[in-house]
């Protein structure tokens, strides 16, 4: 095992997103001292801040889960915000981590580095072979970037530090809101909406036939502490269930969760983006990891977890009244 996780203390940057809160769930089953810090104690936009709060903490081992993430109409709608704050993150941990002389660093991208029409499944090394995705180019790019940096550190510096790329995520704490949430989530809410109030269609973004492969958040976490302990090498690792579904097959799926039955109608002014984004799970498979969570499992899990926020927000509605 490179990295035992015994006694360290590991950072995860990023603890209150879907991801980090996952990361931080699943490392404390592992004999290691999590560390977090929030937005008052580090804004991981300053580069000083990093530095200092990497300077005074004795860290081991950080994961970078911080990041600015969205679905397909928040990347094409806010291309600045979703470059410029993803690269200035990574870079200010990545540099942040070498000065502090913390030797073990995982760096999470999104299958969206990948080209745009790569061969399917998308092997690691289909990296730069051809033109990215428009919707989403912007935070590919930063997270292209980030996997350079971990590159670069490793070449010149001789950095342990690695990167995982993962699929499309889903899970509990996920972002619900329809304008930037990513199509799990939208479906999920639409459902439940329409549910509840008895209507005869939900209202499906794009035409439905593009693929997209889905992993349990807890999954991922899963394959990244795994990483963090047994993996050590210059190229990404792509972190997926190895499955892929159309967005048609996902809504009935979902339908069916929820217990909603009337019909699936296509709004054509949205976008579909890539038509096809499953990734190859062979470099993962063959260090021995697999996941455990099925796709309708998962959305059962999901969906337990928004009911369960629902009434959360219900309670401190009534709790102000
Ligand atoms: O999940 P999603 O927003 O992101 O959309 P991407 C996936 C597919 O679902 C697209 C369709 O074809 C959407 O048009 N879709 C159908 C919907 N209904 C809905 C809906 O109500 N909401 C949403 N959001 N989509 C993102 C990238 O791409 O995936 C990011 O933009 C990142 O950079 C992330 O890589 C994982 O899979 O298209």
């Amino acid at each position: 095992m490179p990295f035992g996780l015994t006694g360290k203390r590991v950072w995860v940057a990023g603890h209150r997103g879907m991801v980090g809160s996952a990361v931080a769930r699943r490392l404390a089953t592992e004999p290691c001292e999590i560390v977090t810090a929030g937005r008052e104690t580090v804004d991981l936009k300053r580069q000083i801040e990093v530095e200092e709060f990497l300077a005074d903490t004795k860290i081991d081992a950080i994961v970078i889960a911080a990041a600015k993430v969205g679905g397909i109409l928040a990347n094409d709608k806010y291309p600045a915000d979703f470059i410029y704050d993803n690269l200035i993150v990574e870079a200010n941990i990545i540099e942040g981590a070498h000065i502090a002389n913390v030797d073990r660093v995982l760096f999470l991208g999104s299958s969206c580095i990948y080209p745009k029409f790569a061969e399917q499944p998308i092997r690691e090394n289909s990296l730069l072979t051809g033109q990215l995705e428009p919707t989403n180019e912007w935070y590919a790019i930063a997270k292209i970037a980030g996997i350079k940096l971990c590159q670069a550190y490793r070449k010149q510096h001789g950095r342990d530090y690695i990167s995982a790329m993962p699929t499309n995520l889903y899970g509990p704490g996920d972002n619900f809101d329809l304008n930037s949430s990513h199509v799990m989530p939208a479906l999920i809410r639409k459902a439940h909406e329409a549910k509840l109030r008895g209507d005869k269609e939900i209202v499906v973004w794009g035409t439905g036939t593009p693929r997209r492969e889905f992993l349990h958040v807890d999954d991922c976490a899963d394959a990244l502490v795994f990483l963090l302990q047994h993996y050590s090498g210059y190229e990404h690792v792509n972190v997926g269930s190895g499955q892929d579904v159309t967005i048609l097959e996902l809504t009935r799926l979902v339908c069916d969760v929820i217990g909603f039955d009337g019909k699936i109608v296509h709004d054509l002014s949205k976008p579909d983006g890539t038509p096809r984004k499953l990734m190859s799970a062979d470099k993962l498979r063959g260090m021995g990891w697999k996941p455990k969570i099925v796709l309708k499992e998962g959305i059962h899990k999901t969906y337990a977890a928004f009911l369960a926020g629902q009434s959360v927000i219900r309670t401190l509605e009534g709790a102000g009244k």
